[in-house]
């Protein structure tokens, strides 16, 4: 009887159209805190589901501001894991669909060629009204003012309470329902819709496997739940895939 690390790794082997949803947990050995860890220093007594929303950066700009170009400069000075480039590897091997809930460059910076970034992108910046906003915002202590509009510069993030974009919410539900198989990795699944990606996927009855050191919600629903660190499991899992026969 193959172990579920066996059958999964086979699994893997064998499909062609993969579907791979990652959370903050990918970028945690790359020292970028999840959302469940506690902040530190400065931040340590906020919540980020208090910060990431517009009600918040509506009360108080500057500390929603500040907040952001501190996890900008902390994802500057961080680096790629292994986790990103085994994930890089397997898209130069297969049809990868890379959905991410992160707003980190790390998966673009680690060699993944196309990223479904479905909150956004923690480097971009657009105005309240939605005027892109290309100057460098880097060293600023505070939201610039929009040159076309003059309203208040905010990151290009999803916050809580807003939508998704839709062109990316277009792209990821297109990849759920392609893909031959699902990798579901360092996602708490607690954070909607994109949670429900995984549920779709796991409701087509395609092989999915989540990789995470803890069981989620999501785990009863996953075909194989590979209890560790994406850094460590997924470097094995993809590397030995890649060398199997694919039948
Ligand atoms: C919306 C960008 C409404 C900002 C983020 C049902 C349907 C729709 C909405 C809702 C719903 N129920 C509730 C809602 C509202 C809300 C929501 O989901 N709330 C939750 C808290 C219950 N959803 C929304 O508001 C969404 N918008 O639906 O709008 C609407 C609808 C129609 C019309 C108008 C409006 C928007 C949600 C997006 C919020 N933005 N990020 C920013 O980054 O600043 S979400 C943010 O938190 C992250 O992007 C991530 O997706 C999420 C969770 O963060 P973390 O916990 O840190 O990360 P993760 O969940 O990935 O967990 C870490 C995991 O990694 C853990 O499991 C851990 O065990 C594991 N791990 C740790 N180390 C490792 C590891 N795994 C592997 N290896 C390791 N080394």
């Amino acid at each position: 009887m193959l172990a579920a690390y066996e059958r999964a790794t086979a699994a893997l082997a064998k499909a062609q159209n993969v579907l791979v949803l990652t959370g903050a947990g990918i970028s945690a050995a790359s020292d970028v805190p999840t959302f469940r860890d506690a902040q530190t220093g400065l931040w340590a007594k906020y919540r980020a589901e208090d910060l990431a929303t517009p009600e918040a950066f509506a009360r108080d700009p500057n500390l929603v501001w500040q907040w952001y170009q501190w996890r900008r400069q902390l994802v500057r000075e961080a680096q790629p894991n292994a986790g990103h480039y085994a994930l890089a590897s397997l898209a130069q091997a297969k049809a990868v669909s890379l959905v991410t809930q992160n707003v980190d460059d790390l998966h673009q910076r680690g060699g993944s060629p196309d990223v479904i970034a479905v909150h956004g992108a923690l480097f971009d910046n657009h105005c309240l009204n939605g005027h892109a906003y290309q100057a460098e915002t880097d060293g600023l202590e505070s939201p610039p003012e929009c040159a076309q509009c003059g309203a208040l510069v905010r990151p290009g993030v999803v916050w809580f309470g807003e939508s998704l974009p839709e062109h990316a919410l277009q792209r990821a539900d297109s990849a759920v329902r392609m893909a031959e198989l699902a990798l579901v990795v360092g996602t708490s699944s607690l954070v909607w819709p994109a949670a429900g990606f995984a549920e779709s996927a796991a409701a087509r009855g395609i092989p999915v496997i989540e990789v995470n050191p803890q069981a989620t919600p999501f785990s009863p629903q996953a075909t194989y739940h590979v209890r560790g660190l994406a850094e460590q499991v997924l470097p094995a899992l993809i590397g030995t895939a890649l060398e199997s026969p694919t039948t």
